[in-house]
């Protein structure tokens, strides 16, 4: 059985999770607004993979015993702007999801829950994996611009995430 401090947590994870695909879905229907359709297309995916974050902590907190409790999830507060802009969002947004998981984790071991500690493991290294992603986009973006051929270039590239 899960205890209440760990089950009120990680339904404020779930939340958040949430949260963020509902970010991403916002920052994906801008690019498409502004015929981006390859970064529109890598935001939509990572907005599918956030809800997929959210419905494993669900099913995990499931499995111990515990109740779900949904919250309102807020409307999302980008700032809309040039495609560098938005993807500095979305980096800034796993920096601080992954303050949120880290501490999730340290109260699990703090607590004893080995089962928590073994699931949040997963997430630290999707965090890992998702900031270094991330931060390689910022780069390229801010190595080409916002404006000229070579953005261009990085939205078909982004168009080709999860096809083979
Ligand atoms: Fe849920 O993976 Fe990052 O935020």
């Amino acid at each position: 059985m899960i205890s209440k401090s760990m089950q009120d947590a990680l339904n404020r994870q779930i939340s958040l999770e949430q949260y963020s695909a509902q970010l991403y879905l916002a920052l994906s229907a801008h690019c498409e607004g502004k015929s981006f359709r390859g970064f529109a297309h890598w935001l939509r995916v990572q907005s599918g993979e956030e809800t997929a974050h959210a419905v494993k902590l669900v099913d995990f907190l499931l499995d111990r015993g515990g109740k779900l409790e949904l919250q309102v999830v807020p409307v999302p507060t980008a700032q809309l702007g040039g495609i560098i802009q938005v993807f500095e969002q979305v980096l800034a947004h796993e920096r601080g999801n992954t303050a949120k998981i880290n501490a999730l984790f340290e109260q699990a071991r703090a607590e004893k829950d080995y089962a928590s500690e073994i699931t949040l493991q997963w997430y630290v290294s999707e965090q890992v994996e998702e900031e270094a992603t991330v931060s390689q986009i910022v780069d390229h973006l801010r190595a080409v611009g916002d404006q000229g051929g070579g953005i261009w270039y990085l939205d078909s590239k982004m168009g080709k995430r999860g096809k083979a």
